[in-house]
């Protein structure tokens, strides 16, 4: 069980035992790793409860996906699909995010019940968004983005990916802190897979540090992504499906915490939470 309290206007808590660990709910019928496995509301209450009970510190509640290429949700769909799930589980004292690019989602998510918002734009895509996190005072993480699901893949272009990225995301710290969010609210996350290639990735979480010295807790989101399928492909250059992924998902978990991630965001928790709690005993920290 989560030994995390998220309290608004309280900043972002951190273990002291370990590397956080988010569990993925996507409410979705297409997202790229587990689309429609928990469309329905009693699979998705269900996987989410498991995912808790393995350790997960906060369930990431989605209702569009993001995988490359995907069209986008209009908003009712997208609140329809993640607010009976949040209103369920909240009520079960589950601490909950909603993975969502819209201020009237999130919105509506922190008022049934979630209390973290998790926008993969960074407030870029929705210029209300930045208002409603300062105004709820949930923790909010601000992830690196450059544009939606279906043109992301043309805008992977970089001449020093880690210092673009960490200063696309230290402009949008400041858009947030200029609207009224507390920087002590705020979460970091580098947007493994969104406008990168695979070399992007792999740059990116060779300086998990880097980004973490600026003094943001920061979330690391690898689990399951193209660039692994591709790590681990065949001898014919057939990329490993999502679900093989899972060791070498657990594997990053280890070694961001190590580099200081506060949390990785992830799709099988247990092996995870098993990943980052040897990172801490290899540290010392536990
Ligand atoms: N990745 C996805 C969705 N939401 N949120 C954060 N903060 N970081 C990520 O890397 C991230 C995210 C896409 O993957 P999914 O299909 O596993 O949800």
């Amino acid at each position: 069980m989560s030994v995390l309290a998220f309290t608004a206007r309280a900043g972002v808590p951190r273990r002291e035992d370990r590397c956080a660990v988010v569990g993925v709910l996507n409410v979705t019928p297409d997202s790229f790793s587990d689309g429609g496995r928990y469309f329905h509301i009693d699979d998705a209450v269900r996987h989410a409860q498991v995912m808790y009970a393995r350790g997960a510190d906060l369930i990431d509640v989605g209702g569009e996906s993001t995988r490359p290429g995907a069209d986008r949700v209009p908003a009712d769909k997208e609140i329809e699909r993640v607010l009976p799930v949040i209103e369920s589980l909240a009520a079960d004292g589950i601490a909950l995010s909603v993975d969502t690019t819209r201020a009237a989602v999130a919105e509506a998510a922190i008022s049934a019940g979630a209390v973290v918002i998790n926008d993969v734009s960074g407030g870029l895509a929705d210029p209300n968004m930045v208002k409603v996190a300062a105004a709820t005072g949930a923790p909010f993480v601000l992830m690196h983005w450059r544009g939606h699901s279906k043109e992301m893949d043309t805008l992977a272009s970089y001449t020093d990916v880690v210092g673009e990225v960490r200063d696309e995301l230290l402009a949008r710290v400041d858009a947030a802190v200029a609207a009224g969010v507390a920087p002590e609210s705020i979460v970091l996350d580098p947007g493994i897979g969104f406008a990168k290639r695979a070399e992007h990735n792999w740059e990116l979480l060779r300086h998990t540090g880097t980004l973490a010295a600026e003094g943001f807790p920061v979330l690391v989101g690898a689990s399951r992504k193209r660039f692994l399928g591709a790590l681990l492909a065949d001898e014919h250059g057939r990329p490993r499906d999502p679900d093989g992924r899972e060791v070498a998902t657990a594997a990053i978990s280890a070694l961001v915490a190590r580099a200081g991630a506060w949390g990785v965001r992830v799709h099988e928790v247990g092996a995870s939470v098993d990943a980052v709690t040897v990172a801490a005993a290899m540290a010392g920290e536990s």
